[in-house]
């Protein structure tokens, strides 16, 4: 079993609707056991501005199979939920990434693990404290709590009204 953490992320389409159906799906993914879901929040948009804030969640969960097995599950759940590609960090009704695969460090040409963008991104830092704790950490960074207090100037708001699970 890998210790596996999956970052959501919808800003269209009705965000927060789209991030509870993304939960139905990950907890059927073959393979993925103990889903357990954080808190969403609310941010701008990192990259163009001229599109809505995002809505972010993270989900971790033991699985057994291999990373791109894990990868193919996550773009198989996007087209599902009828994602189209508009631009890069543009707008989208639901983005999977895998932040972390265990103690793995994946360097393919369709795979970067852990996810580069994680020590930039409270929206995701901040949900992972959430549910692992900041003494949690991802090969090769500081603990959470270290990468949340360096971006504690960014915005970001819990979104009380709505739970996952
Ligand atoms: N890929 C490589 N590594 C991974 C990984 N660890 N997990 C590849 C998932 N996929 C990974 O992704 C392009 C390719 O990345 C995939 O085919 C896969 O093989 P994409 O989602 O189709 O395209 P993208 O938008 O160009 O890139 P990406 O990386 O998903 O965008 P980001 O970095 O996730 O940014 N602002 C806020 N506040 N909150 C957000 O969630 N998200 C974005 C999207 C922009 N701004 C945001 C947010
Ligand atoms: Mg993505």
């Amino acid at each position: 079993m890998t210790l596996v953490v999956i970052a959501l992320g919808s800003n269209i389409e009705a965000p927060s609707k789209r991030l509870q159906e993304a939960i139905v799906y990950l907890k059927e993914v073959p393979g993925l056991h103990g889903v357990s879901a954080s808190p969403i929040y609310q941010s701008p948009p990192m990259g163009p501005q001229d599109q809505p804030h995002f809505f972010n969640a993270v989900i971790s969960g033991d699985y057994t199979g291999e990373p791109l097995s894990l990868l193919t599950a996550l773009q198989h759940i996007e087209r599902a939920m009828g994602r189209v590609k508009k631009r890069h960090w543009g707008e989208r009704c639901i983005d999977l990434d895998i932040i972390q695969f265990g103690n793995s460090v994946i360097d393919l040409p369709t795979l970067t693990v852990p996810h580069p963008g994680l020590e930039h991104r409270l929206f995701v830092v901040q949900p992972m404290i959430d549910i692992l704790g900041a003494d949690h950490r991802v090969p090769g960074l500081l603990e959470l709590g270290t990468l949340r207090d360096r971006l504690s100037g960014d915005t970001l708001t819990l979104c009380s009204d709505v739970v996952l699970g």
